[in-house]
């Protein structure tokens, strides 16, 4: 089913990225928040039994309950995977309305890809804070295809709790080179800022951001009290090496395939690919 207008498409092509308000119901969230919700409870214990922390903080909101779980005590992570590793993720990686997006910008042979992350942005913290990157610069691998990133917030974002920001047009200026920060992340080596408009993206839960794997995008600095929780996605072409995943135990599978439907991985195979790999899952 074609999910996003042809002018969408056209516009996706032209600036290469595009925001779709309202795509994702609040029963898709609290799916994803459940299973995100359950990692921050192994957190919870984990330190507690560590004698870290006192207590469990189990009433504390969605928004807020890591930052009083981590106290000071967080350690350095730009998001998680492994750690939400789920049937919940499964189901939003195969979301129809998720497909359909991905289907009308990548193309009827849809591989997920392992690089899903949840992203735990909590109050004031630089390792979430990603600067001016390229996705592309972080594979390591040449990367002459197409990736299709969806990210997906899952509290309502805006300047003020650290949204998302983007040079449109800038997938057409081919990978640039790059340099490291204090904290891993890349910077560009020359003035990207002055080549393009910074553009903002506040968003409502359940939007979705779609871009290039060239878009030069970042992330603002998280100014409030509460966690800026978010999700992003990627997705290819079926078939396409995507070497630097499978070396890290990233795998994903076929989400949706019009040639070969019989192609398509269960969630039962999806976990297969990740033990195969070597990486522990949980059941
Ligand atoms: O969620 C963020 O803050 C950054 C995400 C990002 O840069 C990405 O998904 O490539």
């Amino acid at each position: 089913m074609q999910s996003i207008a042809q002018a969408q498409r056209q516009d996706y092509d032209r600036t290469g990225y595009l925001v779709i308000p309202g795509m994702l119901g609040e029963s898709t969230l609290a799916s994803v928040r459940r299973s995100i919700a359950r990692q921050v409870d192994r957190e919870a214990c984990r330190l507690r039994e560590e004698g870290v922390i006192a207590e469990l903080f189990e009433d504390m909101p969605f928004t807020r309950r890591l930052v009083e779980v981590y106290g000071t005590n967080k350690r350095k992570s730009i998001g998680w995977n492994q750690e939400v590793f789920s049937r919940e993720i499964y189901d939003l990686g195969t979301n129809e309305t998720i497909l359909d997006v991905a289907e009308d910008l990548v193309g009827p042979e849809l591989q997920f890809n392992g690089d899903y992350w949840v992203r735990t942005k909590l109050p004031g913290e630089s390792v979430t804070t990603f600067p001016w990157h390229q996705d592309s610069g972080y594979y390591g691998d040449p990367t002459d295809f197409h990736i299709l990133s969806l990210w997906i917030p899952l509290v309502d974002v805006d300047e003020h709790n650290g949204c998302m920001q983007v040079l449109p047009g800038s997938h057409k200026w081919g990978l640039r080179p790059v340099d490291s920060d204090s904290e891993g992340h890349h910077i560009p080596t020359e003035d990207i800022e002055s080549r393009g408009e910074i553009v903002t993206l506040p968003m409502k839960a359940g939007d979705i951001f779609a871009f290039h794997n060239l878009t030069y995008h970042r992330s603002l600095m998280n100014r409030s009290d509460g966690i800026r929780w978010s999700i992003d996605l990627r997705y290819s072409v079926i078939g396409r090496p995507l070497e630097w995943l499978f070396k890290a135990g990233l795998n994903g599978f076929n989400a949706r395939s019009r040639r070969d439907p019989d192609s398509v991985n269960s969630w039962e195979d999806w976990k297969r690919l990740r033990r195969a790999a070597g990486v522990i899952v949980e059941d």
